[in-house]
């Protein structure tokens, strides 16, 4: 009996050490990212992916050493003109693939450090908070694609 129980706590400490060995399967996974090109002075652009989370969460900051400043940003139609704004957070619900795209919510690049060419690509680090309060840091390498990848309407919006 005793020796049960003592093999049973030794089946458990050893379950216990594989799991801490294992890191933590991602919860939140970005694809196709990428990042607008940019030309000379322009100090502002977009970058887009695709987010989903496993258990759910928000997305609550992005940083990228090529820009000054990051926001997370919600463009809307205001009666008939298109306006982007900052947003504290971007909800992922659970399992559902939340689309960044141009026209909708973005990643906003500011006071970019250099223009960004076609074949350039730009690291985006993102913070996203669990349901469970947990944060999860991903790194995300996007692609600069030419400046007239993104629809027409995009230039001139207003901040
Ligand atoms: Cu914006």
């Amino acid at each position: 009996m005793n020796t049960m129980i003592q093999l049973s706590r030794a089946v458990i400490a050893s379950a216990f050490s594989l799991v801490l060995a294992v890191p933590v399967a991602a919860q939140t996974t970005a694809s196709e990212p990428w990042v607008r090109g940019t030309v000379a002075q322009q100090k502002a652009t977009g970058a887009f992916m695709t987010l989903t989370s496993v258990s759910g969460g928000k997305l609550l900051s992005v940083s990228s050493p090529a820009a000054g400043v990051v926001e997370i940003h919600e463009m809307k139609m205001e009666g008939s003109t298109m306006k982007m704004a900052a947003v504290s957070s971007l909800e992922l619900p659970a399992g559902k693939a939340v689309e960044l795209k141009p026209g909708g919510f973005h990643v906003m690049l500011m006071d970019l450090k250099q223009p960004l060419k076609a074949g350039d690509s730009v690291a985006l680090t993102l913070v996203v908070e669990g349901k469970d309060g947990k944060k999860e840091t991903l790194s995300v390498t996007a692609p600069v694609r030419p400046l007239g990848a993104m629809p027409a309407g995009h230039d001139g919006m207003k901040h």
